[in-house]
Parts: structure tokens; sequence; C-alpha cells
């Protein structure tokens, strides 16, 4: 045998960098179900059997094509746990020439990947990942100088080399780069939300379904309605799905949330794109040619494709520019535990439990819901970054370290310094009453601060700004939040402060 290639559970696409010289008649794939993978945070059950079907699926899909696939099936019982006890297994049956594998996506096992050379007495080839847009090399020579980085400069570049939405002269069509001040509206009902895409679950589904009932029992989450796409065929019938009926709302409402609908006009896509299922490019083309067909409004299309060319493509270069320091940062010191609600969804206040209620059942939660929700409210309980990232990275089908890190460390804990964004997503029950109408369900006021039953985002917000003044009175794009504390006077900031104590010391009953 010639080469053994090696392919993750994120990498599910065909056109993957080790696939591309592989001969099926010479070479073999291996894949590989394994604890290590599984158990590295406790995942959404949903997750693990979104991956482990899929990639069972995909598996098939190759041996139809011709390829010869060792699967290594999920055994709680198996010695086998990691991926290179896996491999090691593979090359004692198969003394293979050389490991081929395409670069992952975890600096984790990125960092195991590069000593099993050494490890295996075997050369191992990494490839490239090019299913992103933008190659580590291209942005690490972009950051290069930059102090701080933004990613609106980044995403210019971004479209500009790729041509997206650009005119034949090189302007941005509709002569604007962003749209974002036209996605903010609140949704009230109208138009109708459509129904998040679905497929039942089909015989290699329920077989996995049944192994995460049984073998990941501890996980969070729960596999009931699982209906996620589980092969490429399904993902791209889930993107058209959304480019007819949601698309071309999701710029209006992107910023909305909502007591009756989870998922609003958003795509839902990100659990496909992440492991390979569905490719950014052709997600973002496909968008593109909505609006050259008149079907989908510039402020969706252009909104949308920036989240993807953007924002995605950003946040993994500031990944693999600075891991696997990054992670190890905490500039304003936070040293508090995640209130347990967070795993159970057992709070009163209305938008939290909302958010982590379709969190549990879903693993999802729409960014708004993740940003300015969750995310707000750990940003201004000064909880521990390392605590909030692990509690992100198990929720969510989407979640791999890669984009939850920077997302949660760096733009929603500011934990970075401000390297991701340049202030602090910061705010008060108000925002969360202006974009959604869970204020007026909640046994808490938001037009209240200091009261027992008051807003708690109000009193920990203007907290938040006392506490951390000497890093953020300075900044600019903050002189307004610190004129309007300032203005407030001595004995009801004191009042403030007494509240948001309170709250900081009894997390867990609020
Ligand atoms: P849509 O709203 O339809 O957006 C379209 C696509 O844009 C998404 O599918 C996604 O690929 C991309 N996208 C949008 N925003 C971002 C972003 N900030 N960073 C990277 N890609 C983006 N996204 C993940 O894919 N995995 C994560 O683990 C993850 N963790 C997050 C943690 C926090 C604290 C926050 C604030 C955001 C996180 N995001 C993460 C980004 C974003 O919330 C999700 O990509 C989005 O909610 C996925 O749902 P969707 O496919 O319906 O997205
Ligand atoms: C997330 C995940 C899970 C739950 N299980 C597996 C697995 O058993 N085998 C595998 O190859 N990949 C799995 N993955 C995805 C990997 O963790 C992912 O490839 C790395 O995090 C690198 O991005």
């Amino acid at each position: 045998m010639r080469n053994l290639i090696l392919i993750l559970g994120d990498q599910l696409s065909t056109t993957l960098s080790a696939l591309q010289d592989g001969d099926p008649c010479r070479d073999r794939i291996l894949m590989a179900e394994v604890g290590d993978e599984a158990r590295y945070v406790r995942h959404h059950k949903k997750k693990i059997v979104l991956l482990f079907s899929a990639m069972r699926h995909f598996a098939e899909q190759l041996r139809a094509a011709g390829w010869t696939v060792d699967y290594h099936t999920y055994d709680p019982d198996s010695p086998l746990t990691s991926l290179c006890d896996v491999v090691k297994d593979a090359c004692t049956r198969h003394h293979p020439a050389r490991l081929i594998t395409t670069e992952c996506g975890e600096w984790r096992l990125h960092d195991d990947i590069q000593r099993w050379s050494a490890r295996l007495n075997l050369p191992v080839e990494i490839l490239p990942d090019d299913r992103f847009l933008v190659s580590k090399a291209w942005f690490a020579r972009w950051a290069q100088g930059r102090k701080q980085l933004r990613m609106e400069y980044f995403y210019r570049e971004v479209r500009r080399q790729t041509g997206l939405l650009m005119t034949p002269e090189g302007n941005p069509e509709g002569g604007q780069w962003n749209f974002d001040r036209d996605n903010r509206q609140k949704w009230t009902g109208t138009p109708p939300a459509p129904a998040p895409w679905r497929v039942e679950p089909d015989a290699i589904t329920r077989e996995v379904i049944d192994l995460v009932e049984q073998a990941f029992l501890d996980h969070y989450g729960t596999t009931d309605d699982f209906h996620f796409a589980v092969t490429a065929e399904q993902a791209e019938d889930a993107l058209a799905y959304f480019l007819d009926f949601a698309l071309p709302c999701f710029g209006d409402f992107q910023d909305a949330m909502s007591e009756q609908e989870d998922w609003l006009f958003h795509s839902i896509l990100s659990p496909y794109i992440n492991c390979g299922l569905l490719l950014p490019r052709d997600v973002c083309e496909a968008a593109a040619q909505r609006y050259y067909q008149g079907a989908a409004p510039l402020n969706a299309v252009e909104g949308f494709i920036r989240q993807i060319i953007g924002w995605r493509e950003y946040v993994r270069g500031i990944y693999w520019l600075h891991m696997p320091a990054y992670a190890q940062q905490n500039a304003l010191q936070n040293d508090r535990d995640l209130p347990w609600f967070y795993w159970t969804s057992k709070t009163r206040m209305r938008c939290m439990h909302k958010a982590l209620d379709a969190t549990w059942r879903n693993g999802y939660a729409h960014h708004i819901q993740r940003l300015m929700v969750t995310g707000n409210f750990a940003l201004l309980a000064g909880i521990r970054p390392e605590a909030i990232c692990d509690w992100y990275l198990a929720v969510y089908v989407d979640a791999y370290d890669w984009v939850e890190l920077p997302n949660t460390l760096g733009m929603v804990m500011h934990a970075d310094g401000g390297y991701l964004g340049s202030k602090p997503y910061a705010a008060s029950g108000k925002y969360i009453q202006r974009m959604s109408d869970h204020c007026s369900h909640c046994p808490y006021k938001v037009s209240k601060v200091t009261e027992e039953d008051a807003c708690p985002f109000n009193a920990l917000y203007w907290h938040f700004l006392h506490r951390h003044r000497d890093q953020f009175a300075g900044n600019p794009r903050m002189t307004m939040m610190y004129r309007n504390w300032d203005r407030q006077a001595a004995d009801r900031q004191d009042a403030i402060l007494k509240r948001g104590d309170w709250l900081l010391g009894n997390l867990d009953a609020i």
C-alpha cells in the first residue's frame, strides 16, 4: 500500500486537499470516531450525532467512488481512544509508506499531529486546508505591523480579492461596502419566519442517535427532533431553502430576537460549512447570484456574505496567528465561575432562559443571542474566559475551537485587550428590549435598575463600566457611555453599584 489518508470529522469535503493526489487503487482512507475527539468537551449530543452520521455517510460516498475506507466506529470499550492510536493500529496492519492529511482546524490536535511522524516513525505530510478563502500566510501578511486589527478593512480586501459583490470597475455593489445600518429591525411577527429546513433521520442517523443515547448520556443537550443535514446533497438542499425563503429578510432582521421563533431568518448553515459539507465560497457565490437575479436585496446579501468572508475568515486568521497564547488571555482579569444556569437554563431572566433553552434543545442559538444575551451577561458578570469558552465550545453544533475561541474570548469577553474588536459589546437591558419581545415576558423590569425586580443587565452594565474605568474611559467609542454614568447623582451611582455587587455575589439566584 502506498499512502494512508486520514480524514477528520470536520473535513468531509470531496475537494479536500488530502484527497486530491490520492489514488483509489493504491491508497487507503482512514476515518475514526474516537473518545478523545468526542469527549474533549461534553459536546452537545446533536453535534456528535451530526458528525458521526455525516462521517459515516461520507465514508459510504467515498467507497461508492472506488476508495478503500478503513472506518473505526465508536466503541466505548475500544483501547484505541485517540486518532493517533487508530493511525498507529492502521499502520501496523497496512504498512503505508506515508500518512497524508489536511491541516486540522484546532490547535490542540494540530500540535499533536505535528509529533506523529516521530512517534509513528512514518513520514507525515500535512497539506493546507484550501477550503478557506484566505490562507494563514495571507492573513499573517495582512496583519503584520498592525497593533489592532479591524474586520472591516480585512473584509474589504477579501471582497477585492474574490470579486464577490464587486462591480467590473472594482467598486463595491451599491456604492457601499457595508449595509449594517439597514440591518437592525425588530421582528414583530411579519413577515412570518420560515420553519427551519429539515430532513428526517435515515437508518444510519438513527443508529448513531441510539449510540449517542447510550454512550454520551452525560453530555449536554438532547437528540430529540434531530433534523440536520448529514450529507453534502442534503446540505445543498438546506442552502437552497435558505436562499429561497430566508435570505431576502436576513439583513433586515439579522439582529432581532423573538419569544416565538428560535431560528428567524438565519441560514443555519454553520454546522455544514464547518464540517465541510458546504464550501464557504460556493455558499457566498450562490447568495451573490440571488442579488444579481433580483431575488434578494443588497443589504441582505452583503450582510450574509460579510459574515462568511469577513468574520469567519477573520477569526480563523486571528486564531492561527496567535495560538496557543491567545487562549490564555484574560485582559479584564475575570475570575468568576460560570453560573450553573448556563447548563440548566434555569434562570428567571427571560432572554437568558430563551437563549439557553434553545441552545439545549437545538445545539443552536443565533449570533445575537450568543453575542448580546449569553455573551453580554458573561462579560458584564466577569466570568473567567476559560469557563465561558469551554461552555460555548460544548453547547453548539457548529462549535470548533478555531471559530469559537476568537468569538468568545475576543469578541464577547474582550479578554484579548481589544485586538479583535475595538470596544466590548457591553449593553444594558435596553438593547435586548429594543431588539426583542423578551422583556414584556420577563419578571424583571427593564425600566428599573436598583430595585430587587430590576433587570439584572442594567446594574451589571454600569458596574462593568465603573470597575473597568481605567481600561475603557479613554476609548473614544465609549466616551458617551462614561458621560452617561458620570451624569448620574452620587447616591444613585452608589445604589446601582450596591445592586451590582449583590447580583455578582448571587449569580445563581437570578
Ligand atoms: P448566519 O447568521 O446565517 O450567518 C451566516 C454564516 O456566517 C454562518 O453560517 C457562519 O458560517 C458565518 N458567521 C456569522 N457570524 C460569524 C462569526 N462571528 N464568526 C464566524 N463565522 C460567522 N460560529 C461558528 O461557526 N462556530 C462557533 O463555535 C461559534 N461560536 C460563537 C461564539 C460566540 C460567543 C459568538 C458571539 C459567535 C459565535 N459564532 C460561532 C458565530 C455565529 O454566532 C455563528 O456562526 C452563527 O450563529 C451560526 O448560525 P447561522 O449559520 O444561522 O449563521
Ligand atoms: C468534533 C468531533 C467529534 C465529536 N468527534 C470526532 C471523531 O470522533 N473523529 C474525528 O475525526 N473528528 C471528530 N470531531 C472533529 C474533530 O474534533 C476535529 O477534526 C478537530 O477538532 C479539528 O478541527
